[in-house]
């Protein structure tokens, strides 16, 4: 077996090693960029959940592609391994460092830069720290849009998404991260850069290179910059909130919005009561948008370009079939951007809503979506009968088979949720992957669940996927932990 051991935890944390490794930081980046203070490193070692808090030897931000090249180099001379870290927003846990304090964690959050915008090739051009709402913007800037789209935008870096294959709302009609991206520019695990900056919709010349780092979690290099791809612009929304009993109902709704919007469609969430009553309870200015509780929510949007004047239409056409066929309860449509504004509010709200309240565990499962239905109404048995009052807050990109199926403690019962967690996560685990679906959909496997993606793949699958790493990072030092396990650990 491949043992992948890193050298890192042979360093001696008073020694001179450690001090020649700063030195050689403070040389490539400068000495305001090397952050050792506690107070300075605080926000760099806890992750956004609270729930994976780690130390950091140091904290090292470098402003260039040569930098992270030098930062890399100097690392892996003084076998010191390196947690890249973009908008730290994961949820998973890959973007903080362990609890050993020996580890750098390499931020890419100074290198900022929209490198090229190119409307009629439909790229653009960034460095990997560009947080997601600025690219976003930096296309609408040039009548282009960039689709993806996250609670988390005005935080998360480009870097960060390629690196997790991040999903979010716009999956439906534009696919993930991996569907966007033409070309990237990585630092090695040996220092070296490679440049595959290429713009081209065509090139059979080989193995994917780009696609092998997309989802790769910081285990393989640091992304520092990537052509990403444009769409035209979709200036036009219609988008409704609608009472559904059921996630079959859900399901069934799909297929209408599919068949009278055609490639207009492009959200289909959903989300249960439990999660709206939680945004209504934290998030300031929040209200139900209709006058009867339902047991589900459907948010549906369509999009099109200015010349697109049939969406209002094919909204309606939409309810008044699901009304007819007993799918739909009622609905709340937007009738200004305020309104719009106002629903995505209250599906975007839920992760925070949900912080707020206490304790959380998240299962981000994917199932077909015909299993979707079922799989709902028989784990929510299993969960009561696991831990009484446990509250499941379900919600997700059911369009793309996507759930979150996360769990808020009983109430006053955070420390009861801990306890089962282990239960709970394995029951759901289980479940999905007798039901032919993925323990992750979207947010990679990080520390959290590193050990439970190994175990739910096959022996021939973690080789190939060991056999990768070995060749790439063969000491080990880029990310250890996270997405595979550490050998004994799985
Ligand atoms: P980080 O958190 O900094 O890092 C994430 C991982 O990528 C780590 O393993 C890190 O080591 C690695 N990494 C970061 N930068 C680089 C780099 N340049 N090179 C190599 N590796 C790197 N995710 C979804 O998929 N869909 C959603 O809808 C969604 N919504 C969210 C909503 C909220 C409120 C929050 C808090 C999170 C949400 N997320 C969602 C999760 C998160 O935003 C995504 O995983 C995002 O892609 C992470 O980007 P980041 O820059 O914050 O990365
Ligand atoms: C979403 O879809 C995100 O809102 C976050 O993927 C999910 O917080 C979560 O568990
Ligand atoms: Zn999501």
């Amino acid at each position: 077996a491949l043992v992948i051991t890193p050298r890192a935890r042979l360093i001696d944390l008073q020694g001179a090693s450690v001090n020649d490794l700063l030195d050689h930081l403070r040389t490539a980046v400068g000495d305001a960029h090397v952050l050792t203070d506690g107070a300075d490193v605080a926000a760099y070692v806890v992750d956004w959940t609270g729930v994976h808090a780690g130390q950091a030897l140091a904290v090292v931000r470098p402003g260039s592609t040569s930098e992270v090249a030098a930062v890399v180099t100097a690392c892996r001379a003084a076998g010191a391994s390196v947690v890249p870290q973009g908008g730290n927003t994961g949820l998973v846990g890959g973007g903080v460092p362990d609890a050993t304090g020996t580890q750098v964690v390499l931020s890419l959050g100074r290198m900022r830069t929209v490198r090229e915008v190119d409307p009629v090739a439909g790229t653009i051009t960034v460095d990997a720290g560009v947080v997601l709402a600025d690219v976003q913007d930096a296309a609408a800037q040039a009548g282009r849009l960039f689709p993806m789209s996250l609670g988390s935008e005005g935080s998360c870096t480009i870097g960060g998404n390629l690196a997790t294959n991040a999903g979010g709302t716009a999956v439906l009609r534009y696919g993930m991260t991996r569907e966007l991206v033409l070309g990237l520019e990585v630092v090695l695990p040996d220092g070296r850069i490679w440049d595959g900056l290429r713009g081209l919709r065509k090139d059979n010349t080989g193995y994917d290179l780009t696609q092998l780092f997309v989802g790769s979690e910081g285990t393989l290099g640091i992304i520092t910059g990537a052509v990403l791809r444009l769409f035209p612009a979709t200036p036009r929304h219609a988008t409704a909130w609608v009472a559904v009993a059921d996630v079959a109902a859900a399901v069934a709704l799909l297929g209408l919005a599919q068949q009278h919007a055609g490639a207009h469609l492009s959200t289909f969430e959903i989300a249960n009561r439990q999660a709206l009553e939680l945004v209504l309870a934290h998030l300031p200015g929040a209200s139900d948008p209709l006058a009867e509780p339902s047991d589900w929510y459907v948010l549906v949007e369509l999009a099109g370009a200015q010349t697109d004047d049939g969406l209002d239409d094919a909204l309606e056409a939409i309810l008044t079939a699901a009304v007819e066929a007993d799918l739909a309860a009622d609905a709340a449509i937007a009738g200004s951007p305020a309104q719009r504004t106002a629903l995505w509010a209250l599906r975007e709200g839920i992760s925070e809503a949900q912080k707020v309240e206490g304790a959380t565990l998240k299962h981000d499962v994917t199932l077909p979506i015909n299993r979707l239905a079922d799989w709902v109404a028989e784990i929510g048995p299993k969960m009561a009968a696991t831990l009484e009052g446990v509250r499941p807050v379900t919600y997700g990109h059911v369009g793309d088979g996507n759930l979150h199926y996360n769990l808020s403690a009983p109430v006053g019962g955070d420390d009861d949720l801990r306890t089962a967690a282990a239960d709970l996560s394995t029951a759901i685990y289980d479940s999905v992957a007798a039901g032919n679906g993925s323990i992750s959909a979207e947010h990679g496997l990080g520390r959290t669940k590193a050990a439970a993606g190994a175990s739910y793949k096959s022996a021939v699958e973690v080789d190939l996927m060991r056999a990768v790493k070995r060749a790439l990072d063969p000491d080990g030092l880029m990310n250890p932990g996270v997405l595979l396990p550490l050998v004994g650990q799985s």
